[in-house]
């Protein structure tokens, strides 16, 4: 940490200062991304205090040791109690200190992090420096002055797209708006130095921030508190920061004082539990039992079927770099392959993923194209994605058996079936995994891992990385019919079904769970993913329907009158002008099938549609987590927050369920068992976690 010829000093594990002549040097040194922890701020603050002290020092030089400077506050440190010195103390303590102070920027500097750096007197970046306060993503605001400072340094139109969007900014926008003084190559402890003198000589300004005067900006404060109450209606923390960056225009410590009262309603608002909860999900979910087994190499990928599926998975492969073998059975079904691939890829052109140059090269240097399995025979990886039956995906796993090259892995995209039938169709049953995609495969951030009794850790490990390559999540699941996903889904839909029999329409449902956060609700889901996979699915387990369960065939009806949803323009809504409308023939079943029930119809609030559905989705995940399909409450959360619409706000339906409380869900199940026994039975585990008052956190905890 230092090759200079000055002294070192240790503060505390995480803080040193060395000095350099009239240069002191402070080096954060916090892996793995130097947040600003108790330590960090006691260390940074005694360290200061100790060179400003020294008559000799003359400039103070702050950078971060490894890959960036600090990335914010540290976010475990929340929801515990405050331990001096908090971090806006810490800040005003930089900025009021004599010696001016210059801080280098280095990697990912944001939110608490950017903001000890606007606090200090000078700031220079290096090159590819990714700035930015992203609080609001946390349900909160920038609490250490961030939301003071930064519009007084780039205005408050700068301040409020930074801070509102939560978007971080590359450093050469940073230093257009003035949030930073410079840029300049090198490693952060050079730069530290050199910018150091280049303040003694001069040659780089500094000054204090909270000096500097904000213009008001009244058009871009009520321009952005109306755009926010057209996209983010249901969000609180947004609208705080408008409230914050506009108390900006007064005195710095008025300023302040309005910015701490605004934070800590932040800080007490459930919405923000529930993002910094789905902000670990997104994390925690890698943390499975393969983690340490050695991932197989993977360059080239082979898919089985052109459908929406596999030209869906084949772009996401492609946009990832990968060399793609797509394979049909006849030259219709490639070609239309083909064309889906290029739309999509020509959709990835417009939405500035990739440019034109690229789409061409993927789909001419990148893209392999073949009738037949045995192009497959040099795929690292072969993913199949053909029609959802059983005999199809055994026969294609029996014939990629005798192709495939040993050691290659062989999945299945397949979304509700028996993957360890598929394996026995194979003599490599511990190369075969599921890797059940999303549609769109290229867009939807989820994939969930399904491993089936004798897959090899090495094939786990070896999906996670492909999901990492791809900008998935992975989630790990086992084998049940539906995995994780699909099976609460299929659970909690009938709920729905049962609620629409009884008297809601399917607009008042999905109404109603739009405006508790989900993305769609469930109708308008049925119709996007095409009603016909669900009636493949209902003809499938219609054998086994037990006679007590209540079935609703209004969406079957649908489908046997050729309405499959969007992509025939008519399913539960009518889409004649692009906007879905009630579509009367879908009311019309539906009255039939009321009628044919003895049923008038009951009105149901929306608080009474939330909550029924929702507390169906809490039960069958109990079973799902007890029957050990998932790994743990948080990996049901990363399964519908990143792959289902479920509000990210909300924290997914286990953090949900803690909120609720277990005594709470089993009571509500119980009430609604006296209109239907056999749908709504309290799982084991929810009568055990009410008795015992634990909690899913505290079985979170126990196997993180
Ligand atoms: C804030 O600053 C509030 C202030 O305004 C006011 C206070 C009064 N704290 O993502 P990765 C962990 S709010 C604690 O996999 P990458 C992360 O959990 C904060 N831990 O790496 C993971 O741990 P594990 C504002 C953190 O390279 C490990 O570091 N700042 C924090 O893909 C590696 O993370 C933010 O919101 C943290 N702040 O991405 C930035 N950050 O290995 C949040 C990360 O045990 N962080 N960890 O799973 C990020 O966006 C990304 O982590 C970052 C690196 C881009 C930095």
């Amino acid at each position: 940490m230092q090759d200079g010829t000055g002294t070192e000093h240790h503060i505390n594990d995480v803080i040193s200062v060395e000095t350099q002549g009239p240069v002191g040097l402070i080096c954060i040194n916090n892996p793995p991304v130097n947040a600003a922890s108790h330590a960090v701020r006691s260390g940074l603050w005694q360290a200061v205090e100790l060179l400003a002290g020294n008559k000799t020092i003359r400039v103070i030089g702050l950078y971060g040791h490894g890959r960036t400077f600090v990335a914010g506050a540290d976010i475990r440190e929340f929801g515990k109690p405050p331990q001096d010195p908090w971090l806006p103390d810490l800040c005003n303590f930089l900025e009021e200190c004599e010696t001016p102070i210059l801080c280098v920027l280095h990697g990912t500097t944001l939110g608490g992090g950017l903001e000890i750096a606007l606090s200090c007197h000078a700031r220079i970046a290096l090159p590819g420096t990714k700035i930015g306060l992203p609080e609001v993503t946390l349900g909160i605001l920038p609490g250490a002055g961030g939301t003071q400072r930064a519009p007084r340094l780039a205005g408050v139109k700068a301040a409020l797209d930074l801070i509102v969007s939560g978007k971080p900014i590359p450093a050469e926008e940073a230093l257009g708006c003035h949030l930073i003084d410079r840029i300049l190559d090198g490693d952060p402890r050079q730069v530290a130095l050199q910018g150091a003198y280049a303040v003694l000589a001069g040659d780089l300004p500094h000054k204090r921030t909270g000096s500097l005067k904000v213009t008001p900006d009244p058009a871009a404060i009520s321009a952005m508190r109306e755009h926010l109450k057209k996209t983010q209606p249901l969000l609180f923390s947004p609208h705080r920061c408008v409230d914050a960056i506009e108390a900006s225009t007064s005195e710095m410590t008025e300023g302040l004082g309005q910015e701490r009262h605004l934070f800590n309603a932040c800080m007490e608002s459930p919405q923000r539990a529930g993002l910094i909860h789905a902000f670990f999900a997104e994390r925690a979910v890698s943390k499975i039992p393969e983690r340490h087994a050695l991932p197989r190499p993977l360059e080239t990928i082979g898919v089985i079927g052109g459908g929406t599926m596999g030209s869906g998975i084949a772009t996401a492969a492609l946009l990832a770099g990968f060399s793609v073998s797509l394979t049909e059975r006849d030259e219709t079904g490639l070609s239309r392959g083909v064309e889906t691939i290029a739309q999509n890829l020509e959709g990835a052109v417009k939405r500035g993923k990739i440019s034109d140059t690229d789409r061409q090269s993927l789909l001419s240097g990148k893209l392999m194209a073949s009738v037949g399995l045995e192009p497959l025979k040099t795929s690292d990886l072969i993913i199949e994605a053909a029609f959802e039956d059983m005999a199809v995906k055994q026969a294609i796993f029996s014939e990629l058996d005798g192709i495939a090259k040993p050691g290659a892995i062989l999945a299945t995209n397949t979304s509700y079936l028996d993957i360890n039938k598929i394996a026995a169709s194979t003599s490599r049953p511990g190369d075969v995994i599921g890797l059940h995609f999303f549609s769109p495969a290229h867009i939807m951030r989820l994939m969930e891992v399904v491993v089936a009794q004798e897959t090899s850790p090495d094939a786990v490990a070896t999906g996670f990385k492909l999901a990492k390559n791809l900008g998935k999540i992975a989630v790990r699941s086992g084998v049940c019919d539906g995995f994780i996903g699909n099976r609460i889904m299929t659970f909690y839909k009938k709920a729905a079904d049962y609620m629409m029999l009884d008297g809601a329409d399917p607009a008042q449902i999905d109404k109603a769970l739009t405006g508790y956060g989900f993305a769609m609700g469930p109708y308008q889901v049925a119709d996007l993913a095409g009603l016909d996979i669900s009636w493949a699915a209902n003809r499938r387990r219609a054998a086994t329907r037990p006679p007590e369960e209540r079935y609703v065939s209004v969406a079957d009806r649908l489908c046997e009158v050729g309405m499959f949803g969007r992509k025939t323009g008519k399913g539960f809504y009518i889409y004649n002008d692009g906007h879905p409308h009630p579509n009367p023939v879908a009311l019309s079943f539906l009255a039939e099938e009321r009628g044919v029930a003895g049923l008038k119809g009951r009105p149901f609030s929306d608080e009474d549609i939330v909550n029924r559905f929702v507390t169906a989705m809490i039960l069958e995940a109990a079973r799902v987590l007890d029957e050990g399909i998932a790994l743990r409450p948080i990996d049901i959360d990363a399964v519908f927050l990143f792959g289902y619409g479920f509000p990210r706000f909300r924290g997914g339906p286990m953090h949900t369920a803690d909120q609720i409380g277990a005594p709470e869900l089993v009571r509500r199940i119980e009430t609604y068992a006296l209109e239907d026994p056999y749908y709504w039975q309290v799982p084991k585990l929810l009568h055990v976690m009410a008795e015992n008052g634990s909690s899913f956190e505290d079985r979170n905890r126990e196997a993180l």
